[in-house]
């Protein structure tokens, strides 16, 4: 197979910088000459800008709510629940992805507890309920790439995680998130066989981990997680690689390194910690310039940051995304 060469990345296609806020350096610059109150409300004003003006002409027409601009609308059809619960990755039940809904059929997932641990200065273990109850849950709709080279529109039911690390408060030694799905070989088939180290475990880096559109999912199209898509709570990063997203989540711990991730230890060469959706960048095997959107015929280009670079290419500022991938 003939692999394609990327081009290079120019930095104005990463990020329009002028739309926004380096925060940490503003904080620096900031702090080098606060003290009084009217550079206190200079501060509260750049840390909690007003939400853009609608204006029609010359007319201001309203003020759009600020998580609008956070939080896009996909426009694009929603992929069929049926293929959304009878096309997935979850190699503890199977790698053939048409066969994991009925092997994942009778997992039981309540009683079921998340244990946060780590860097925080409220460890807590939370029964699933009680978080629910804690974080109720809303829809977002969102692109989901897997680095395979298929995507689909996922109507997701979920709150955002930095709601949970507000409740357990990271202590300021916490720079990265680690994950860990359940390991129970009765319960799941697949980790009788050493196709991947078990338990699987994800990462994310602090920042990454606070975005407004990180989110723990519990359900899809409005109601519970079926388990073969991670019940009863996944993680969704919508502008990363699909197996971002670990599914049936036991364990979150607060570190200060980089924690490892699964398929970073099976395959360094092919995947990355950041794994953020890049069509610039191949996989060693093939390119990743287009996907095929399940329930369509012809392929797609595949969108910096899965489309969402407008929201997220900020925490990327000056890194190299070839050797960051
Ligand atoms: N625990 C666990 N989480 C996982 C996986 C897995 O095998 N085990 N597969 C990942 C991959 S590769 C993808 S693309 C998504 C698929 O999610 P879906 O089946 O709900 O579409 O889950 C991710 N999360
Ligand atoms: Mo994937």
């Amino acid at each position: 197979m003939l692999i394609k060469k990327p081009e290079d990345i120019k930095s104005n296609e990463i990020t329009d910088e002028s739309k926004y806020l380096n925060r940490r350096s503003f904080m620096q610059k900031a702090l080098l000459f606060a003290g009084t109150t009217t550079v206190t409300a200079f501060l509260y004003r750049k840390i909690n800008p007003r939400p853009p003006i609608i204006s029609k002409g010359d007319k201001i027409v309203g003020v759009r709510p600020a998580s609008a601009d956070v939080i896009p609308t996909i426009d694009e059809k929603q992929t069929p629940f049926v293929d959304i619960t009878n096309y997935n990755n979850f190699y503890e039940f199977s790698t053939n992805k048409r066969e994991v809904a009925e092997l994942a059929q009778g997992f039981v997932s309540r009683p079921w507890t998340v244990a946060v641990s780590g860097l925080i200065n409220k460890p807590k273990t939370f029964d699933i309920d009680d978080l629910l109850k804690l974080a109720p849950p809303e829809e977002r709709v969102y692109r989901m790439r897997c680095v395979e080279g298929w995507s689909m529109v996922i109507p997701w039911v979920g709150f955002p995680l930095a709601k949970l690390l507000k409740e357990v408060d990271p202590t300021s030694e916490a720079r990265y998130i680690s994950f860990e799905t359940l390991y129970d070989p009765k319960r799941m088939p697949g980790q009788g066989d050493n196709i991947l180290d078990w338990p699987y475990v994800e990462g994310l880096r602090l920042d990454e981990a606070m975005h407004p559109l990180t989110i723990l999912a519990t359900g899809l199209y409005g109601q519970s997680l079926p388990p073969q898509d991670g019940a009863p709570i996944r993680l969704v990063v919508p502008w990363k690689y699909g197996f971002k997203g670990i599914k049936s989540i036991v364990k979150i711990k607060l570190v200060d390194k980089q924690p490892q991730t699964t398929w970073n230890m099976a395959a360094p060469d092919e995947y990355g910690f950041y794994s953020n959706v890049n069509p610039n960048v191949d996989h060693p095997r093939w390119s990743q310039a287009t996907e095929t959107r399940i329930g369509e015929f012809s392929r797609r280009k595949t969108l910096m940051f899965n489309g969402y670079a407008d929201q997220v290419a900020y925490l990327y500022q000056g890194m190299d995304l070839r050797e960051n991938y």
